[in-house]
């Protein structure tokens, strides 16, 4: 796991020994200076979370020291209005808190986002409750045994560690931090806007240059955020399925951004990254964060009763039964209006990877970054790093010189 990463830091260690006696040639400098414009690798829900549980500072340790260039927690609120890094507000899949009895009269149905979801809130817990919580591996197929292990960290303490491992790494490492149904915390008044704000504020990361991006599934609290805040803004945009011959299905919930549902405004996701739309998101957001298959999407390779065939006749039907489509033209357009273009989420399984990626992961990323994408919202960081370091190599010739003669080669998010 990661040799490059640690063959890389071993190098930097002894070059920094000889520094003075071999500065870094023109070549190497130039490679170094392409490396910090290559695609970020953004550790979605920590960057380990292929590996650990999400949303744990574990989970974000181990991303950053796979590579990860910024660290994501997604953020709910508490009902004492501290925020906490957690996929849901829901806490009943990525927590312990179905078998704590203290907490079992906590168990309610919650209507989110139009959708009756039943189990534990993170709005019905105080921090210090929360802070007796451990979190759990959500994704079923991926390693359990570090269940029940780790707290639930605060924003705050996300950060602290984003700055500590700064320092120790001598890398500037940032946070990506998603306002997660901002309308539904809105409504039980715990809004996180300002409480983010405030948070950023204390960590002196509330302005333009700060290792920062916001991002948002809705659009009315990100033109909120950008009339309080210059940090940059990322426009989420989500759909629900990709149909067999590639183009996207927006059942709902997951049709338009929930603040649409509330204003009663017309649309579906797929609106905002038409010329159009991306013009609209570039009047509050630095960039768009779209689902893959905005960008590069993926078509059965037969089609049996309106749906997917098993193709590879491995039993069951999934990505693999699939097959790259060419790339659509929604980051040409965003590159256009000078929009960033990250996408997510680059999983490693086999099952999540379309068939003409050979089972090979890095070859996912080889395609979005050769398309053009900024950057990658990855589980799996290492192996977003190793893929980033091989399509460097694959366009310039002086990056071999920079991995070899010791110099720094990965981003430094300055
Ligand atoms: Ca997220
Ligand atoms: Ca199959």
């Amino acid at each position: 796991m990661n040799h490059l990463k640690k063959i890389c830091t071993a190098m930097l260690g002894l070059g920094m020994l000889f520094v003075a006696a071999t500065p870094a040639t023109a070549h190497e400098e130039r490679a170094r200076r392409r490396a910090d414009n290559a695609p970020l690798v953004i550790g979605h829900r920590g960057g380990a979370n292929g590996y650990l549980p999400e949303h744990t500072l574990e989970a974000y340790a181990l991303g950053i020291s796979l590579g990860a260039d910024y660290i994501e927690p997604d953020l709910v609120a508490t009902k004492d209005g501290h925020l906490i890094a957690r996929h849901e507000p829901n806490l009943i899949d990525t927590t312990n808190v179905k078998d704590l009895p203290q907490f079992a009269n906590r168990r309610r149905t919650v209507v989110l986002d139009g959708v009756p979801t039943e189990g534990f809130f993170a709005s019905d817990f105080t921090l210090a409750e929360i802070k007796q919580l451990r979190a759990v591996q959500s994704f079923p197929e991926r390693d359990q045994s570090f269940n029940g292990r780790f707290q639930i960290p605060t924003l705050a303490e996300v950060i602290d560690l984003a700055k500590r491992k700064s320092r120790e790494e001598g890398r500037r490492i940032g946070i990506y931090p998603e306002t997660k149904h901002p309308t539904y915390h809105q409504a039980i008044g715990l809004p996180l806007e300002d409480r983010l704000l405030a948070v950023l504020s204390a960590a002196g990361w509330n302005q333009r240059n700060a290792p920062v991006f916001i991002q948002s599934f809705e659009t009315a609290n990100l033109r909120y955020l950008r009339s309080k805040t210059s940090v940059r803004l990322i426009q989420l945009v989500d759909a629900n399925d990709v149909k067999p011959d590639g183009s996207l299905d927006f059942s709902k919930p997951y049709d338009k951004p929930y603040d649409w549902v509330v204003s009663n405004r017309d649309g579906q996701f797929k609106d905002l990254v038409t010329p159009r739309g991306l013009q609209e998101v570039r009047g509050y957001a630095d960039g768009i964060g779209p689902w893959k298959p905005y960008l590069i999407s993926s078509a059965c390779k037969s089609v049996q009763n309106g749906a997917c065939a098993d193709v590879t006749g491995d039993g069951v039907v999934d990505d693999r039964d699939r097959v790259l489509l060419p790339p659509t033209d929604v980051i040409a357009n965003a590159h256009r209006l000078g929009l960033l273009v990250h996408p997510y989420t680059f999983r490693s399984e086999q099952k999540r990877l379309t068939g003409s990626f050979g089972g090979n992961p890095v070859n996912e990323y080889l395609a979005f970054y050769e398309a053009g994408v900024d950057g990658v919202f990855s589980d799996f960081a290492d192996t977003a790093v190793a893929a980033r370091a091989m399509f460097l190599l694959k366009h310039d010739p002086d990056y071999a010189g920079c991995l070899v003669n010791s110099r720094k080669c990965e981003r430094n998010n300055d």
